[in-house]
C-alpha cells in the first residue's frame, strides 16, 4: 500500500490526515465525531471550526454536521475561552492537573467535562485552534476519543519563524526554491500559499512570523511605508487568522533611509520622534504587529555603536515607539568584530555575544527581548549553549535556532534538528542556587522576564514540497513542537511528523523514524570533528573546505598544526570563554577531564595523539568518525531504497536524489578531513584504510 501520491502529498506535509490508526477507533468513537459546534465566532474560532470539519471528514471518511452548540448528545464543541464551556473545562482541568509554573497559553481536551461529548478550549482563541490540530493528531495517532482527558500548556510566550527572504524573492540561506511573500520587489499576491503556510505554523502551534531577512537593505527598508503597508497588512490578516502575529525585520538606519534626518543616534530626540510617528503609520496599517527585528552593530549592519551608544540605547528607543501599540523589539545578540585579524589569537569571538550583552542586563526596556543564537558562535552542527542565554536576570531573552539548514547540509543532507535543540534547550542552568533547564531561564518564568520564548530561521520556501527536502519538513514540525515545549522528546516527535506525513504503516514508519534520529550525529560525524565547527567551503557553507575559514577575518579558526588542534578557550590558559558560564558548568568545560568529547576542539587545543572519553586518541576519532560517517550515509540511502514500493513515487525520488547528493558529500568531507590531517600529523590511520 503506498501512502498518498504526488506533489498534493509533498504540499501536504504532515496535514494530509492520512488516517493511521485501527479502524476500531474512529468506528468506535459512537457519533462522537458526526457533529461539530463552536461557541464565539471570532475568525480564529472560525478557522479552527473549518480545520476540526476538515480533518474530521479526512479521517472518518464522513462531513461532520456543524450544529449549535447547545445541542445535546454526541459531538465534538470548540468552547471559546470565557464560554460557559471553555471556562468549566478548563478550570477543572487544570485543578486535576496540580498548578502549573507560569504557563502561558494552555489547551484542554476532554471527553469528560460534558459527558458523551468532546470539548477542546483554551485561555487563548489562538489556543483553541491548536487544541483542535492537537485532537485530530491524536486520532490520527489512534487515541479514541472517549479517553480524552488532556491540559497541555506551555511557558513560552513567543514561538517565531524567522524569514531571510529578500523583496526581489530571493531568500538568504534559503534551499528550497524563492521567497512565498516576495517577488520583483513587492510583497506577494498569492495568497492562498501564504493561508495554507499559517496553517501548517498554526498546526504546531508557532505564534509569530517575520516575514523578511534581518538584512534589512534599504529598499527592504521602505516596507514601514505606504508603498507596503496595505500588502503587509493582507499577509497580517491571514495570519491573524491563525493566531499568528506578523513582525517585520527594520534597519537601525530607517531614519536616514527613509527621511531627510542625517544621522540615526538613538538618543537624538529627531531620532525618537521618528521612530514614534512610523510606528503609528505601521499600526494604523497592523493593528496587532508584533513588533520588529533588529540586526543592529552585526555584520557591518548599522547600530548604535556609531553614535558611541550602547546596545540597550539602540533597542529601546525603537522599543518605546511600540510600546503604546503592544509591540515589542527582537533585539538580536549576534553582535561581534567581523572584521578580525586572524593572527591575533586574544579575541575570541565566542565571547562576544556575552561581553556585549551581560553588563547591560537591566538596562533593555520591558518590550525588548534580546535574541541569542543557541550557542556562542554560530549555528554550527555542534556547539555549547550560549552563556548568555543562562545568565540573563533582568532582560527577557529568546533563544534562536536555525531550522533552516545553513551549515547541516542545506536540505541536500538529512540533518533532523531536535535532538541538537533538545540537548542544549534542556542543558543546565542554575538560577538562585536553584538547578533548572535553559529553556526554563528563557521563558523567563524563573526571573519574572515572561516575554520570553523561542525564534527559528525558517527552511521554507515555494518548493513544492516547501522545504526542498521532503525529510527537511520534519524540523520546521519538530520547531513548533520544541517552541511549545522544550522539553518533548525528539522520539516522540519524529515518531509523530512520520506518523502524520506517511502513516503508521511499516516499515516506512520505524525506518523512517529512526533515519531521522541518527541523522545529526551522522551529519557529525562526516563533517568538523569534536565541536571545532567551521570547516566549511566559504560563502557557500556547503562542502569541507578545512583551512577555508582559518585565514580570514570572521574569528573562526581551529589553529591545527602539525602537532594539534583545537581552540584553548579555558581561564587558566585561553581566552578566557569559559568563565562566562556559571562555575559547575565553567569548572566542567574548564577542566579537559570533565569536558564532553563532543566539544572538546571547542574549548581546548589538544595533542593529536590525546585520548578521548572513548579511549580513542583525537586523531583516530577523526579518521574512524568520517569512515563511519560516509558509510552511515550510504546506509541510508540503502534504508530509503528498502522502502521501494511502499511510498509515493514522488516523495520516494525526491528523497532519493537528495541522499544520493548527501553519500557524495560525506564521501568528499571524508576524503577531504581525513587526508588534511594526515598530511597534517603525519599519524596513519590504525586499521590502515586508504587515506589520500
Ligand atoms: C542573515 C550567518 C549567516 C548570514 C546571516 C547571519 C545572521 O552569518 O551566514 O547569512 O545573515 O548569520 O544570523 O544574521
Amino acid at each position: 500500500m503506498t501512502a498518498g501520491s504526488g506533489d498534493v502529498t509533498m504540499y501536504d506535509c504532515w496535514l494530509g490526515y492520512r488516517r493511521a490508526g485501527p479502524e476500531a477507533v474512529v468506528a468506535g468513537s459512537g457519533d462522537v465525531l458526526s457533529r461539530v459546534a463552536v461557541s464565539g465566532a471570532s475568525a480564529v474560532l472560525r478557522t479552527a471550526l473549518a480545520e476540526l470539519v476538515r480533518g474530521l471528514s479526512a479521517l472518518t471518511g464522513r462531513v461532520p454536521a456543524v450544529v449549535p452548540e447547545q445541542t445535546a448528545g454526541p459531538l465534538v464543541l470548540i468552547a471559546a475561552p470565557r464560554s460557559a464551556a471553555g471556562a468549566h473545562a478548563l478550570t477543572t482541568m487544570t485543578r486535576t492537573r496540580g498548578p502549573a509554573d507560569g504557563e502561558d497559553e494552555v489547551i484542554v481536551m476532554t471527553a469528560l467535562a460534558r459527558p458523551g461529548q468532546v470539548v477542546l478550549t483554551s485561555n487563548t482563541e489562538a489556543g483553541c485552534l491548536h487544541a483542535v490540530f492537537a485532537f485530530l493528531r491524536r486520532l490520527q495517532a489512534g487515541q479514541a476519543p472517549a479517553g480524552l482527558h488532556v491540559a497541555d500548556g506551555t511557558a513560552s510566550r513567543l514561538r517565531m519563524v524567522s524569514h531571510w527572504d529578500n523583496l526581489d524573492g530571493t531568500i538568504e540561506r534559503g534551499y528550497a526554491g524563492a521567497s512565498i511573500f516576495f517577488k520583483d520587489g513587492q510583497v506577494t499576491q498569492d495568497l492562498h500559499r501564504v493561508r495554507d503556510y499559517a496553517r501548517l505554523l498554526a498546526s504546531v502551534g508557532v505564534n509569530a512570523v517575520c516575514v523578511n531577512n534581518v538584512n534589512v537593505t534599504a529598499e527592504a527598508a521602505r516596507l514601514l511605508t505606504a508603498a507596503h503597508l496595505p500588502r503587509l497588512a493582507r499577509l497580517a490578516g491571514i495570519f491573524r487568522d491563525h493566531g499568528i502575529r506578523l513582525f517585520l525585520s527594520v534597519s537601525f538606519d530607517s531614519p536616514m533611509i527613509l527621511s531627510g534626518i542625517r544621522a540615526a543616534d538613538p538618543l537624538d530626540p529627531q531620532v525618537r520622534d521618528w521612530w514614534r510617528s512610523q510606528a503609528g503609520q505601521v499600526y494604523a496599517h497592523i493593528p496587532d504587529l508584533g513588533g520588529f527585528q533588529v540586526k543592529a552593530d552585526s555584520e557591518s549592519r548599522p547600530g548604535p555603536s556609531v553614535y558611541g551608544r550602547s546596545q540597550a540605547d539602540g533597542a529601546n528607543v525603537i522599543a518605546d515607539a511600540l510600546r503604546p501599540f503592544g509591540g515589542v523589539v527582537l533585539w538580536r545578540a549576534f553582535v561581534y568584530d567581523c572584521w578580525q585579524d586572524w593572527r591575533d589569537r586574544s579575541t575570541d569571538r565566542a565571547r562576544a555575544c556575552y561581553d556585549t550583552f551581560m553588563p547591560l542586563d537591566g538596562a533593555f526596556g520591558e518590550n525588548v527581548i534580546v535574541q541569542a543564537k543557541l550557542g556562542p558562535m554560530d549555528f554550527q552542527v555542534r556547539e555549547p549553549p550560549s552563556p548568555l542565554l543562562t545568565a540573563l536576570r533582568l532582560t527577557s531573552a529568546a533563544i534562536e535556532v536555525q531550522i533552516t539548514q545553513e551549515y547541516t547540509g542545506q536540505q541536500k543532507d538529512l540533518c533532523f534538528l531536535h535532538p541538537q535543540w533538545h540537548e542544549v534547550m534542556n542543558g543546565r542552568a542554575v538560577v538562585d542556587g536553584d538547578v533548572t533547564t535553559l529553556a526554563h531561564v528563557v521563558s523567563g518564568h524563573k526571573t519574572g522576564r515572561p516575554n520570553g520564548g523561542v525564534t527559528g530561521v525558517v527552511n521554507v520556501g515555494d518548493d513544492p514540497s516547501w522545504t526542498g527536502h521532503v525529510l527537511a519538513q520534519a524540523n520546521l514540525y519538530a520547531f513548533g513542537r520544541l517552541a511549545w515545549d522544550p522539553g518533548i522528546d525528539p522520539g516522540t516527535v519524529a515518531a509523530e511528523w512520520v506518523t502524520a506525513t506517511f502513516g503508521a504503516a511499516e516499515p516506512v514508519a520505524s525506518t523512517v523514524t529512526r533515519m531521522l534520529l541518527d541523522s545529526w550525529r551522522v551529519y557529525e560525524s562526516y563533517t568538523a570533528p569534536l565541536g571545532v565547527g567551521w570547516m566549511v567551503t566559504p560563502g557557500t557553507h556547503y562542502g569541507p573546505s578545512v583551512d577555508g575559514y582559518e585565514y580570514s577575518r570572521w574569528g573562526t579558526y581551529h589553529f591545527a598544526d602539525r602537532e594539534g588542534i583545537g581552540v584553548d578557550r579555558t581561564a587558566a590558559t585561553g581566552t578566557g570563554f569559559t568563565a562566562q558560564y556559571e562555575p559547575g558548568q565553567a569548572r566542567m568545560y574548564e577542566d579537559i577531564g570533565s569536558c564532553p568529547d563532543e566539544l572538546l576542539l571547542f574549548f581546548h587545543h589538544v595533542p593529536y595523539r590525546h585520548r578521548l572519553k572513548s579511549g580513542k586518541t583525537v586523531i583516530q576519532h577523526i579518521y574512524d568518525s568520517h569512515f563511519d560517517g560516509a558509510e552511515d550515509a550510504r546506509r541510508m540511502l540503502r534504508d530509503w531504497l528498502s522502502l521501494a514500493g511502499h511510498l509515493d513515487p514522488v516523495r520516494f525520488e525526491q528523497v532519493r536524489s537528495r541522499l544520493e547528493l548527501q553519500v557524495a558529500n560525506a564521501k568528499e568531507w571524508r576524503d577531504v578531513v581525513n587526508s588534511y590531517f594526515f598530511r597534517k600529523s603525519g599519524i596513519g590511520d590504525e586499521l590502515g584504510r586508504k587515506i589520500f
